[in-house]
């Protein structure tokens, strides 16, 4: 087949890839309200006019594909620009591969097969079997990069995890006598409380728990204003995935009056606890509302893996899977999720400040590594500023 004169090194022309874009901005409206689904996205096009769209837009709700099918009268010859393979399996909803050959679009477009067991494949064969051209891989790299944390979740069934530190300019979280209030400044601390509310929960180590005694919820104006039926406010940007505090502690356990253990009746909060925490102990957390969960293993990297497989499944209290998990420190908490190779997105906060000395810690504690060959790549995704504190976001 004649390569198209615009086309990407796939062989995709430079429509397709435009369109599959377009799919791809309207997929990321969902982000933070469909997990643990995918963000999805959905374009049908005929003689190159858009002619219907739609995205998933929230857990449970309509396919992006229904969306788009619903927001056209009639669909018959249109190419479909879909982020996502259309599942082929009935779920919450009908399969979408089979709306799609009801309405009689001509050819499909993907940019990335679906993994999970239940799809993988079988939506594009299924579309193949009913006439319809599908092309797969469009704006490939862009689309994985939405769906990375649906990805991971899938593949490996633990949730995506986000590394959120800030640190002075010369790289110190705190100075040498653990005084770390406040490096950034509000802007830049207001989009920590945005990305809070976008994540399933947050990761604290006792340390900090012991040091700040955090309240670790999503404080904006907006989720202030939101308030349950009974009275509560709520902690995240969904009602039904309320934001997690989630408590890593080997051996030392969260006092019963610290702000977490005082508010967890209201607040889900969580604790990964190491094997040699007695039952009783666990039974007084449990009194107060603390979910507790108890690791077979001491090892600190052994038990971020068998965390993070029980919370990525819908074993976890909540009852459903996690896609998104936020580590806010400290040092040896998330130390331990480096060494694990668990760290999958880093949220650098810096300020115009240096402090200096060697005893002042930097964002990831013991163990580190000791060659640079060893060093996980990290790809720069995102660069902001917040007044005189900037962000920096980098991907596995
Ligand atoms: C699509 N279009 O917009 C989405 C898809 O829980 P359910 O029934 O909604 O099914 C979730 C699964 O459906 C999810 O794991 C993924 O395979 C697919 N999501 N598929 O064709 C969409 N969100
Ligand atoms: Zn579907």
């Amino acid at each position: 087949m004649p390569k198209h004169r615009d086309a990407d090194a796939d062989g995709h022309s430079a429509d397709d890839i435009r369109w599959m874009t377009e799919a791809l901005e309207l997929a990321s409206h969902g982000r933070g309200k469909v997990e643990p689904n995918p963000p999805v996205g959905c374009v049908l096009v005929r003689d190159s006019v858009c002619i219907g769209k739609g995205f998933h837009q929230r857990f449970g709700g309509p396919h992006a594909e229904v969306e788009a099918l619903s927001d056209c009268a009639d669909a018959a010859g249109a190419t479909a620009y879909v982020t996502l393979e259309p599942c082929c399996h009935h779920g919450k909803t009908p399969p979408c591969a089979d709306a799609l050959i009801r309405a009689g679009v001509a050819r499909v477009i993907v940019s990335v097969v679906d993994p999970f067991e239940q799809v993988d494949g079988g939506g594009i064969k299924r579309l193949r079997a009913a006439g319809i051209e599908v092309i797969t891989g469009v704006a490939k790299q862009a689309g994985e990069e939405l769906l990375a944390a649906y990805l991971k979740r899938v593949r490996t069934g633990m949730p995506w995890v986000i590394a959120k530190w800030a640190m002075s300019l010369d790289g110190r979280i705190a100075t040498k006598t653990g005084e770390s209030k406040w490096i950034t400044g509000p802007a830049a601390r207001n989009a920590v409380h945005e990305l809070r509310a976008s994540a399933d929960a947050i990761a604290v180590c006792m340390g900090s728990v012991v040091a700040d005694n955090p309240l670790l919820t999503v404080r904006l104006p907006e989720f202030v204003r939101a308030q349950t039926d009974d009275g509560k406010t709520t902690n995240s940007a969904s009602e039904s995935r309320p934001l997690v505090r989630l408590v890593y502690s080997r051996r030392r356990l969260p006092d019963l009056n610290s702000q977490l253990v005082q508010t967890a009746s209201e607040t889900p909060t969580w604790l990964v606890a190491g094997p040699e925490i007695s039952n009783a102990d666990l039974a007084k957390l449990a009194d107060h509302d603390v979910e507790t969960w108890q690791c077979e293993s001491a090892d600190p990297v052994e038990m971020i893996r068998q965390s993070l497989l029980w919370l990525g499944s819908n074993d976890n209290p909540r009852g459903l899977a996690m896609t998104h998990l936020m580590v806010e420190g400290g040092s040896q908490l998330l130390g331990s999720f480096a060494a694990a190779g668990q760290i999958d997105e880093v949220h650098a906060f810096i300020a115009g400040k240096c402090i200096g000395g060697s005893l002042a810690p930097g964002p990831l504690g013991d163990p580190g590594i000791e060659n640079l060959a060893d060093a996980t790549p990290l790809r720069i995704s995102r660069m902001d500023s917040f007044n005189n504190d900037v962000r920096l976001i980098y991907r596995r």
